[in-house]
């Protein structure tokens, strides 16, 4: 099987591509990237030097598959800015197999610095091109335009999940949902039916965790799981990779040690 994922490269502090590659690996997939910019660190630090990938993106892919790269599943995560949304579009349009988007641009109700409105609408494009759409709720409150509420209920996972349904997915997984009753999980939508995932939230918030999220996620649809199976193994990876690290830090969660867990898995 191979991947291709089309994120930024994060130099210090686990996130994206840093987190993507061990665990599509760890997978036993065989896993192409494209970086859409390297950064000294993730822009949770504060000052973090950029160096955009912009001008590279369309002939690095070009390249690729004029050399003979074909992926069953392309994958997308962090852009830099909102011009590389619309280059991504045209690289998924080059590539066939499954179209796995995460519209990271922010968390906790909040857009990352650098993010915009024209990033929003940008991503919204992008979204159009996707098999599979992995927002968390704030991300998913900023494409529907449904307002962020911290403490969803089912209803409220409904109403954003069919509107996410309107880009024309095959499904949808809100993640990072911290629902009402101190329950933590995600809400997702196929086929116009609504199911979810909930365990006991264990009150510790790690930075790159939904991008090990997103990466557990499309790993295991690209094996073959179907929607709710594969996002609910991502969910368990990321609790105990929570569990595996004592202390909430910029610098990212301890996923290593349950890489072995995950290969055992599939
Ligand atoms: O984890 C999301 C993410 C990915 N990449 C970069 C980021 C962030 C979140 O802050 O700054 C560069």
């Amino acid at each position: 099987m191979q991947v291709l994922s089309i994120q930024d490269l994060s130099c210090m502090g686990k996130c994206s591509l840093t987190v993507a590659l061990p665990i599509l690996s760890a997978m036993g997939i065989s896993t192409s990237v494209l970086p859409t910019a390297v950064l000294s660190t993730h822009t949770g630090f504060p000052g973090a030097a950029i160096q955009p990938m912009t001008e590279n993106l369309l002939p690095f892919a070009n390249h690729m598959a004029s050399v003979g790269g074909e992926f069953d599943t392309v994958c997308t995560g962090y852009l830099s800015d909102p011009h590389q949304a619309n280059i991504v579009c045209e690289i998924l349009d080059q590539f066939q197999g499954l179209k796995v988007i995460d519209p990271a641009m922010g968390d906790h109700g909040k857009l990352y610095s650098r993010m915009t409105e024209e990033h929003v609408e940008a991503m919204k494009e992008l979204c159009r091109r996707g098999d599979f759409l992995l927002p968390n709720l704030t991300e998913a409150a900023f494409l529907t335009g449904i307002p962020y509420r911290e403490n969803p209920n089912g209803m409220y996972l409904i109403e954003l999940a069919e509107a996410l349904c309107e880009f024309g997915p095959k499904g949808v997984i809100i993640t990072g949902v911290d629902w009402s009753d101190g329950m933590t999980g995600w809400g997702g939508m196929q086929n116009g039916r609504f199911f979810s995932y909930q365990a006991k939230r264990i009150g510790r918030s790690q930075h790159g965790t939904g991008d090990m999220f997103s990466a557990v996620t499309a790993g295991a649809l690209t094996l073959g799981k179907n929607l709710p199976v594969a996002a609910t193994l991502a969910a368990r990876f990321v609790e105990q990779t929570i569990l595996a690290t004592p202390a909430s830090t910029p610098f990212g969660a301890n996923f290593e040690p349950i890489l072995p867990w995950l290969w055992e898995q599939i």
